[in-house]
């Protein structure tokens, strides 16, 4: 596996190169353009700048997350046309500073969904939470609210895909998950290839959490459903980004088993572990196996087994030690994540080791 750090940009993350830098085994830092709202093109220019950021520390740039999809294409309308163009554009841009993976999702109006951003756990630690009746009694209006009061940026909640929240609601009345399907099968025909031409590997994300929330369509949330994502295509390009956190928050998902049987289509692999309660609420934990309900040790098993050479990054981490960050993207919980998943994975490495001998 090779390990990656989220990285938000210069001025834009409290988390700095250098640190990053002191992180065992980190090759690249994943990355995106954040003040470029969905439907515009990246500039060489600017992912230049990027690069010329990440070679000073020697890190790769090779996965992108996420360029997002404008709601447009989503939502199927006749003015996707010069959104996927733009879209083309970018990719043909990060490819030229070595992109290898982006990372999309296609969940309307908003990416992942949470109540508390700053939930106390046991230890002391916040994390991020989700409690299940509240956002069935809740309107979406509050929950932007209070999803946005934070100093940072939440990707997927910026400001400008929220000023035409209402009008997306009334959109989404018409698209139910078969059209969602289609519409998506459309942005797939028409990225693909150009994906393939620029050797760039078009990576899914499942979504975050895998039901529908305030009635929209939601499909990217289950074994089942990552077998018909797969079966749009043959391409090279077309893979998934698999989410141990955003399936595991269904219990009904085996990841270790989903992994088993799709590792050969995963070119990015998000780890981290979710506490899953009976009433549908889960909330965020250390990635240690014992303290969640997703099993990261069998996780890790399972790209080991499957020789799994691409990407991977501790997905959230816990808010530790009086740190002021990006709501789960601090630096310390997800160092601790790394190290994690570097033991489990050194371990089996012997064991193998020891198998042979
Ligand atoms: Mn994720």
């Amino acid at each position: 596996m090779r390990m990656t750090f989220r990285w938000y940009g210069e001025d834009n993350d409290s988390v700095s190169l250098d640190q990053i830098k002191q992180i065992p085994g980190v090759e690249g830092v994943v990355w995106a353009l954040h003040h470029r709202p969905a439907g515009e093109v990246w500039t060489e220019e600017e992912v230049r700048e990027v690069k010329r950021q990440a070679d000073e520390y020697g890190f790769n740039l090779d996965v992108v997350e996420s360029i997002n999809v404008h709601e447009d294409i989503k939502l199927g309308k006749p003015t996707r046309d010069e959104y996927i163009e733009n879209y083309k554009a970018s990719l043909r841009n990060v490819a030229k500073v070595g992109a290898k993976v982006v990372c999309f999702n296609f969940m309307p109006v908003f990416d992942w969904t949470r109540t508390d951003l700053y939930k106390e756990l046991e230890d002391g630690s916040t994390v991020l939470f989700y409690e299940k009746s509240k956002v069935d009694n809740m309107n979406p209006n509050d929950l932007i609210k209070q999803t946005t009061e934070s100093e940072f940026t939440m990707p997927g909640w910026e400001p400008e895909r929220l000023a035409t929240i209402e009008e997306s609601f009334k959109d989404y009345e018409k698209v139910d998950e078969e059209q969602l399907w289609k519409n998506l099968e459309h942005f797939l025909n028409e990225i693909l290839p150009v994906a393939e031409e620029e050797d760039i590997k078009m990576a899914i994300h499942p979504d975050d959490p895998p039901w529908s929330v305030f009635d929209l369509p939601r499909i990217i949330n289950s074994e089942k459903a990552i077998e018909r994502y797969l079966s749009i295509s043959d391409s090279p390009a077309h893979c998934l980004t698999l989410c141990t956190g955003s399936l595991g928050a269904n219990t009904e998902n085996d990841i270790p088993k989903i992994i088993r049987r799709f590792a050969d289509r995963v070119a990015f692999a998000h780890i981290r572990n979710v506490r899953v309660y009976d009433n549908g609420d889960f909330i965020e934990t250390s990635h240690r196996t014992k303290d969640g309900s997703v099993p990261i040790d069998d996780v890790v098993k399972a790209y080991h087994e499957a020789g799994f050479d691409g990407y991977v990054r501790p997905d959230h981490g816990r808010h530790l030690w009086n740190e002021n960050c990006r709501p789960g993207y601090g630096l310390y919980d997800r160092a601790l994540g790394i190290m994690y998943l570097w033991g489990l994975w050194d371990a089996y490495e012997l064991n193998n080791k020891k198998g042979a001998e």
